[in-house]
């Protein structure tokens, strides 16, 4: 690390907080708070943003030095552009202060609490969307007046609001989850129903979860971007983040009504999309977007690529994602008003090329319990109500299945890291054949639903032999 280089630091006034953030890591960093930023820059406002970070203490000790100001370093194809973000005026860490975030997220200056939790961080079962009352930290939080979990942290702040009168803030899910506000809203209520349901009412009428999609490639920072970036400009910020160009923000136009206008910055200013409805867009960035990076995810890590752009420079891998888009993806859905699906594929497929984005396979890799339900196991299903076959996303689950066996196709361990990690392993490793491994994958219901696995079995167990005898080029291959 460069030490003897002066810190970054702050050039402005930081706005006045209007929002708390849960969960300060880099996505939102290089999305969120980039246009919150330049919302204030054009209408001005009082958008300030505190963050949190639920467990870790690491975001605020690279940040309070630096005063919470962070480069944003954006890497297209043909050179790069570095920005001052000056929007985070302040860094929380719950495991650290629970009581200090609860009195942020009960301040009426807050109108609205944005989340990027990760999927696992809503604490639901993803294949119903339910809240898991058998999470350790949501029966914790249950009996707490302090929380640990998002939902709790959510439903305690939204109980002292109630309680001093104060209008409740719009919940903001910038996650990947399938119709994010909604299930927000879903988990929320169902929390709140059991801690009390009078503020289950209210929270039910005066409150309000907006879904959205977000969208911006961001590869984990690792430590020698940092020196990388330091050598460049001669500061040392710990805390930069590294992004392609392209973004999208999608948001539904429903806040809650009590602030007026001073309900959300000015969104729209700044390329946000603000409309009323947002699944169809949604749907789309799902399964096209998050869809074909896990799998290539799988499949490119199992064939030896450490990240996506190499993934994709290989044509045997862009010929099987190409046809993935075309034969199964795009068929599933209905596009947006005004979208072309094919010049969105193309866009797509230069994004993943871009070769200054170094995505790890491993990075995308993780979670997969939490993400393949909504990134590829509903597109399976709409197109098996059809009557269509889908032989490249069943393949890519069976490259999942060989993934969280924990062992690669050449017998070398995969560091997987996943809620469900430990039983999926075991799960693997107690079956003896390729088809008792299957089907004990598939008989995990919190990613499978019964009927969806009944539907997969045979052609799943085909997928996964031939991976395991033909290897993933050869089985790419034999499908194209
Ligand atoms: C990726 C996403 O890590 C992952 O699972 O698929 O983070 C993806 O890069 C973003 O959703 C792009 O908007």
């Amino acid at each position: 690390m460069p030490v003897d280089l002066p810190r970054l630091s702050a050039k402005r006034d930081r706005p006045k907080a209007g929002i708390v953030h849960l969960g300060l890591g880099a996505f939102f960093r290089a999305h969120g708070a980039i246009y919150v930023e330049e919302a204030i820059g054009k209408s001005g406002g009082d958008w300030g943003v505190i963050g949190v970070s639920l467990q870790s203490p690491r975001m605020r000790d690279q940040l309070a030095p630096q005063d919470f100001v962070y480069t944003a370093q954006e890497l297209g194809p043909e050179g790069e552009t570095l920005r001052q973000v000056e929007v985070v005026r302040d860094v929380l860490v719950a495991r650290e202060d629970p009581e200090a975030v609860l009195v942020a997220m009960a301040d009426p200056d807050i109108r609205i609490v944005s989340l990027t939790v990760t999927e696992k961080g809503y604490c639901h079962d993803p294949a119903t969307g339910h809240l898991n009352l058998e999470h350790p930290d949501i029966k914790s939080d249950l009996e707490n007046a302090l929380p640990v979990s998002g939902p709790g942290y959510l439903v305690r702040a939204l109980q002292r609001r109630k309680a001093a009168g104060v209008p409740p803030f719009t919940v903001l899910t910038c996650d990947n989850l399938p119709d994010n506000g909604r299930l927000v809203r879903g988990i929320v209520l169902e929390f709140a129903k059991l801690l009390d349901p009078d503020l289950a009412a209210w929270i039910e009428s005066e409150g309000r979860f907006p879904a959205t999609m977000v969208d911006r490639i961001v590869p984990a920072t690792k430590p020698e971007d940092i020196e990388a970036l330091a050598a460049k400009t001669g500061y040392l910020d710990e805390a930069p983040v590294l992004h392609e160009p392209f973004r999208q923000w999608v948001v539904e136009d429903d806040f809650v009504p009590a602030y007026g206008v001073n309900a959300r910055p000015d969104l729209a200013a700044v390329g946000v999309e603000l409309v009323h409805n947002v699944t169809a867009y949604e749907h789309m960035k799902l399964r096209m977007l998050n869809g074909t990076h896990s799998s290539l995810a799988y499949l490119g890590y199992l064939g030896g690529y450490e990240t996506i752009s190499e993934t994709v420079a290989d044509p045997v891998f862009a010929s099987f994602v190409k046809a993935l888009w075309r034969d199964e993806i795009i068929p599933s859905f209905e596009a947006p008003p005004g979208v072309d699906v094919n010049a969105y594929t193309e866009a797509l497929l230069d994004r993943y090329a871009n070769p200054a984005i170094r995505h790890r396979t491993w990075q995308i890799a993780m979670d997969g319990s939490q993400k393949l339900p909504q990134r590829i196991l509903g597109t399976l299903r709409d197109n098996f109500a059809k009557g269509r076959s889908c032989p490249g996303l069943i393949t890519a689950v069976a490259a999942w299945m060989i993934y969280v066996s924990g062992t690669d196709l050449n017998g070398k361990q995969i560091d997987v890291r996943d809620p469900l990690a430990d039983r999926l392993r075991e799960l693997s490793e107690g079956a003896e054949t390729n088809a008792e491994k299957v089907s004990t994958l598939l008989s995990v219901t919190e990613i499978f639903d019964e009927d969806l696995a009944v539907q997969l079995k045979d052609t799943l167990l085909a997928a996964y032999s031939s991976l395991r005898e033909r290897g993933v080029a050869g089985t790419l291959e034999v499908l194209a």
